[in-house]
């Protein structure tokens, strides 16, 4: 029988999940012709492993194993260009979405009735009674409501994450999604030029299986990284962006430290400069790795050390790069203020350049 349906699982850390999750999307859809794909950043658990052990017994099953690359809307991307079927599914893999609507979500799509099927966990019938953690749904019920007001998009929940279209369609429009932060199903209803029907089906939301949530504290950082992306982001990246603010902030710390150590505790100058860059560069190192790398960020003491030591060296070609540019500026006759703001542009771009590569990047 010809492949019908695609659903794509993204997932970290989800070992113990995925064979009941198989057994019951294989329950929903009876004799569809479905196939199930594993995407996996590499989770320690060996999700990979258990992926491959049940495609080994399921033909219906593939994987995909990504090394040194994060997130769970390249994930789902990652899917859209991996499968043949005609129709593409997203769901979580850890139970909290129940696999009975997809055979629903898919008649619909076929019958016309919708562009999209997205199951809602606001919509009338629908429920997150057993969702374990309130702060969580009125976390969600917020973004929402922020969603609907800056897209224009009419949804209960355009923060689902579980939804369905056709393959085709998700495809055409990868290349302009932004992949980064934003909610996939959100990243497809603003970027597509005509918008989109959208058909909700309320959804009895339930706790996750087992394992522990990877988007706690991070939904709302997402989604107004995700904003940004899609707005001012064209000009200046999201992620440049972030290295630049926390730059911004760097340069507080620095001087509040350079003030405490000349004047409360009355060091000489170069001591006090010298202490005051070095907190400086450890504060941006640990707020970039915690904020504008999150999705990549270095963890265990070897690899922050690394890190740490990476960064700092960056920074000073940074440094260096800055003085030479701002003094040559300076020489030419152009005002001094002008010209150590050219020097910090230069920098910060080396900066960012060379530690997005060799800090947080993969050789
Ligand atoms: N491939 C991949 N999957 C991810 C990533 N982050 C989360 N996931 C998976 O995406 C799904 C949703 O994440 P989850 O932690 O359940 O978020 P929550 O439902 O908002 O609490 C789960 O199946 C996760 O395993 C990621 O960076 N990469
Ligand atoms: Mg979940």
């Amino acid at each position: 029988m010809p492949l019908d349906l695609a659903i794509i699982l993204p997932t970290l850390n989800e070992r113990g999940n995925l064979g009941p999750l198989v057994e019951r999307i294989a329950a929903a859809l009876g004799d569809t012709a479905w196939e199930v794909i594993i995407i996996d950043d590499d989770s320690r658990d060996g999700t990979a492993d258990e992926a491959r052990a049940l495609a080994l017994a399921n033909s219906r099953v593939r994987v995909i194993q990504r090394i040194g690359r994060r997130g769970l809307a390249s994930a789902a991307i990652e899917g859209f260009c991996a499968t043949a079927a005609p129709y593409v599914a997203v769901m979580d893999a850890d139970h909290q979405h129940d696999p009975a609507l997809l055979p629903a979500m898919l008649e619909s799509l076929k019958a016309g009735e919708a562009d999209i099927a997205v199951a809602s966990r606001f919509a009338d019938g629908a429920s997150t009674a057993d969702w374990d953690a309130p702060e969580r749904e009125r976390l969600s019920a917020f973004a929402n409501r922020v969603a609907r007001r800056l897209t224009g998009v009419d949804l209960t929940d355009p923060m689902s994450g579980y939804f369905m279209l056709e393959t085709a369609r998700a495809r055409a429009l990868v290349p302009r999604l932004s992949g980064i932060g934003f909610k996939i199903l959100l990243d497809l209803l603003a970027t597509s030029d005509t918008p989109l029907r959208v058909k909700e089906f309320p959804l009895q939301f339930a706790a996750r299986r087992e394992g522990t949530s990877k988007l706690d504290r991070a939904i709302l950082f997402d989604f107004l990284a995700g904003l940004y992306d899609k707005t001012l982001g064209q000009v200046i990246p999201t992620r440049f962006a972030l290295f630049g603010t926390v730059g911004g902030l760097g340069v507080i710390v620095h001087f509040a430290v350079l003030s405490a150590l000349l004047f409360v505790i009355g060091e000489g100058f170069v001591l006090a400069q010298t202490a005051a860059v070095l907190v400086a560069m450890s504060f941006n190192f640990w707020l970039n790795n915690w904020l504008t790398y999150r999705d990549k960020r270095l963890k265990g003491w070897g690899a922050v050390l690394r890190g740490w030591l990476g960064f700092c060296a960056t920074c000073a070609v940074g440094a260096f790069a800055n003085v030479a540019v701002a003094t040559f500026l300076e020489g030419k006759g152009l005002f001094w203020a002008l010209a150590a703001l050219a020097g910090i542009l230069v920098g910060s771009v080396w900066n960012y350049a060379l530690s997005s590569r060799f800090v947080w990047g993969r050789f």
